[in-house]
């Protein structure tokens, strides 16, 4: 694809860490003692099941958003962070006798993921003057995902990467995917917007490309791309934070990713005394299953409200073009083609234009009393399409379903939200400047506000919250955090809450004795419910020998 061309910032162009020392590895992680636990355990399950020991073991995190909720997909800056909760995944060449080009045994260490065993196929596709063989498939139901479907989705770019089947590729010589055995555990809890789903397409695409001997050139910026691409298979049109977040991170310092002109990473130092402590709601955040009325509908909406925004402002967007709204703000405000770059100047030149367009966006209001959103008919009227085209460029790719469409609550949402980002980060820039206590304390304050307006705009304009998720977030308000607010898609999984240093005991007391769904839940199991996390580093893979 041409995005792969696009050059990539700094941390995006470094090489993917690959080990051959466990100590050093462990070093690197930091908690030492409890890594090496987990990966012993994996090595020894995997020779178990397989009578062998494995070749590699990747590894990808899962990842907190401090801010910047549902803004990825429309191109705007993001700030997580890796968190120390991830995917191992141990592999080796299969050693049968008659093996099946990339056939895949994958076992996983929770005993709930049954074993699976697939193979991918050639999918045969007929041009004008002859067959050829196109794409490598591996047969994902989206409307039926099991855990082994993110392990496909992870393949997918390898095998099509690597192994084109192309008419060359089909020749005696072309190098076929070679068999693999598989072993996977995991730390990151399912459905609770700590982007497990992303730590298993990247764990998932590293192992493939290194068992295949793909890994070398591999850039951190080029295997969040694949894992973007990869995901994309499960049927969720998300945006790239999670796999950057848990490709590019490192650990002490939240991620500061940005996708427009081209994805680019740069980390942002976090105050010294700040605590951030992940709370389950305990409500799944199932996003597959209600892509079309949830998530991709938030897309739908965004991208149409960037339209529509373009529209009234009379910004020139040609017909066919699915412009975004970092776009539509980009050329509101004269934005250069390289992209205003990160220089005080280029953020002062986004942040008036972001302004402009949130003035903009009220324009976007049904103008009815009850503000129930747009119909069908309304949004196209908006769009300043025809109805043909309209249907053609917003809603023929992608399934979704609502009676009213709200393009202005959600694109107040994301430009408002863009510039909290870009508020956090700047707070953070300058207390990184300035270590005296008294600044941390301000800051600190200041971080918890912006996370507070996030957690209200994702509530009210966003609508990804649920009552559970808006009582935690209120709770942990009152529990001592200086500001709390759902990360990732929302509707359930976690709350992140900024926390003074000294009050984390009495904080995650205070929580348990307060939310309803903790009250039976013993000492052990609370801490994998609610418990202090540090950004960590990024993905890695160990290499045997
Ligand atoms: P989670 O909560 O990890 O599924 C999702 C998207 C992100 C981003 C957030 C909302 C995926 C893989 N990730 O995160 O790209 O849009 O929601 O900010 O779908
Ligand atoms: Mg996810």
């Amino acid at each position: 694809s041409s995005s792969s061309h696009l050059p990539f910032s700094m941390a995006a162009q470094e090489p993917i860490p690959i080990y051959t020392s466990l100590d050093k590895l462990y070093s690197d992680l930091g908690n030492a003692a409890t890594h090496a636990v987990r990966w012993n355990n994996l090595a020894e399950a995997f020779e178990k099941q397989f009578g062998r020991k494995p070749a590699y073991i990747a590894r990808a995190p899962g990842r907190v958003n401090l801010i910047g909720e549902h803004i990825d997909y429309a191109l705007f800056g993001v700030l997580p962070a890796a968190i120390e909760p991830d995917i191992l995944i141990a592999c080796a060449p299969q050693t049968t006798a008659i093996p099946s080009p990339g056939h895949v045994h994958a076992h996983n260490l929770q005993p709930q993921y049954k074993a699976r065993s697939f193979a991918p196929m050639r999918r045969d596709s007929v041009s004008e003057d002859h067959v050829h063989l196109k794409e490598w498939d591996l047969a994902i139901n989206r409307r039926e995902l099991h855990w082994e479907s993110y392990v496909k989705a992870g393949y997918y770019g390898v095998l099509n990467r690597f192994f084109p089947l192309t008419e060359v590729a089909r020749s005696e010589i072309a190098p076929a995917p070679i068999p693999v055995d598989l072993l996977v555990t995991g730390t990151v809890p399912a459905g609770s917007g700590l982007s497990s789903s992303a730590a298993m397409v990247v764990a998932s695409t590293l192992v493939f490309l290194a068992v295949n001997g793909k890994l070398d050139g591999v850039t951190k910026g080029t295997l969040t791309e694949m894992a973007m691409e990869n995901e994309k298979r499960v049927g969720v049109n998300s945006g790239g934070m999670d796999q950057a977040a848990s490709v590019i991170s490192t650990p002490a310092s939240a991620l500061y990713v940005s996708f427009f002109p081209k994805l680019s990473a740069s980390p942002i130092p976090l105050p010294s005394h700040a605590v951030f402590i992940l709370a389950n709601s305990l409500v799944m955040s199932e996003k597959a299953v209600h892509a079309r009325t949830r998530y991709n509908l938030r897309v739908v909406e965004t991208l149409a409200g960037a339209r529509a925004l373009a529209h009234s402002l009379g910004v020139h967007v040609g017909p066919k073009e699915r412009v975004t709204l970092r776009e539509v703000v980009g050329r509101l405000g004269g934005e250069p083609e390289a992209g205003w770059d990160e220089s005080e100047e280029g953020i002062a030149s986004l942040r008036d234009a972001l302004g402009k367009a949130l003035a903009g966006a009220e324009a976007l209001k049904s103008g009815r009393p009850d503000e129930e959103g747009l119909t069908m008919d309304e949004m196209v009227a908006r769009s300043g399409l025809g109805a043909a085209d309209f249907h053609e460029v917003y809603l023929s790719w992608i399934d979704v379903e609502a009676t009213y469409f709200q393009l202005h609550k959600r694109t107040k949402h994301v430009l408002s939200e863009a510039l909290r980002v870009l508020d956090f980060r700047a707070v953070c820039q300058r207390a990184a400047a300035d270590a005296a206590e008294l600044v941390h304390e301000t800051a600190l304050k200041e971080l918890g506000a912006l996370m507070d307006a996030s957690m209200e705009s994702c509530s009210t304009l966003c609508e990804c919250s649920c009552p559970e998720l808006d009582l935690l977030a209120r709770l942990a308000r009152e529990a001592g955090a200086y500001g709390s607010r759902v990360t990732g898609a929302g509707w359930g999984g976690c709350t992140v809450s900024l926390v003074p240093e000294d009050r984390v005991e009495g904080f995650i007391t205070q929580l348990r004795a307060t939310y309803p769904a903790y009250k039976d839940i013993g000492d052990e199991d609370i801490k994998e419910i609610v418990f202090a996390t540090k950004p960590s580093s990024g993905a890695c893979v160990y290499e045997f020998t």
